[in-house]
């Protein structure tokens, strides 16, 4: 019965792994830059799209997971980047077959990055490829500062690190120097934003970073 689980659940791996590959595919004739972003639910990957939304205009695609509701894309809309919502009525992370539903259709014209927006959990989203260049992880300081060695899966592959509402540093107790060094110490290559959406901090050094990808893209 174990072995039988187990085989089931490679298999089912192993299925996403290669519609990923597809969406990667896909993803790359379009030239597109794609991200996965991952956090733990209001750390404010959202709020963090809204703001590059505000710069970015109809270049920036959002595919947002959520369990439930089309809040999110209604909130990206507003803010002026283009959105979907996939509402996974009960699943915990977004799979790469759902990303192909929504993408073997889509018009990518005039897009030039395109941010998956996973549903909010720091561990599954991590283990499931959907075909993304890169997984960029999002916590912020309320959170507490000993969250990455707790849940090292995202940390340690995540291309970046995402460290928001350091407005709320005089009123929490995150140790900025302990977070740091810790994803530091998981992941070293990992790139480290600090961020406030309620200031603006950070989001121009973010947008640049983001942009860099793009050109860092090859053909
Ligand atoms: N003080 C402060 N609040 C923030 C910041 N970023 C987001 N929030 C708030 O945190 C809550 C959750 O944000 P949201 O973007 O929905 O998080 P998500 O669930 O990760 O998409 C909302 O009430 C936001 O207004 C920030 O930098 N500073
Ligand atoms: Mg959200």
């Amino acid at each position: 019965m174990m072995i039988e689980k187990i085989r089931l659940a490679k298999n089912a791996h192993a299925l996403n792994d290669m519609v990923a590959q597809q969406n990667r595919h896909l993803f790359k004739e379009a030239g597109l830059t794609v991200v996965n972003m991952i956090s733990s639910p209001g750390s404010g990957k959202t709020s963090i799209l809204e703001a590059l939304g505000r710069q970015m205009g109809h270049s920036l695609m959002v595919i947002t997971g959520d369990i439930q509701t089309q809040i999110d894309k209604d909130r990206l809309e507003k803010a002026g980047a283009l959105a979907t919502q996939i509402e996974t009525r009960g699943s915990c992370h977004l799979t790469a077959h759902m990303i192909n539903a929504v993408v073997k259709h889509a018009s990518f014209s005039g897009v030039r990055l395109l941010v998956i927006e996973n549903v909010g959990n720091l561990v599954c989203p991590s283990s499931y490829d959907l075909g993304e260049d890169e997984k960029m992880a999002v916590l912020s300081v309320a959170e507490g500062d000993e969250k990455p060695i707790k849940y090292p899966s995202l940390f340690i592959r995540a291309s970046a690190v995402i460290i928001n509402k350091i407005d709320l540093l005089p009123h929490v107790n995150f140790d900025m120097a302990r977070a740091t060094a810790d994803i530091q110490k998981l992941n070293g290559n990992a790139a480290i934003f600090k961020l406030s959406c309620a200031t603006g901090e950070g989001i121009d050094a973010l947008a640049a970073y983001l942009n860099s990808l793009k050109t860092a893209r090859p053909g």
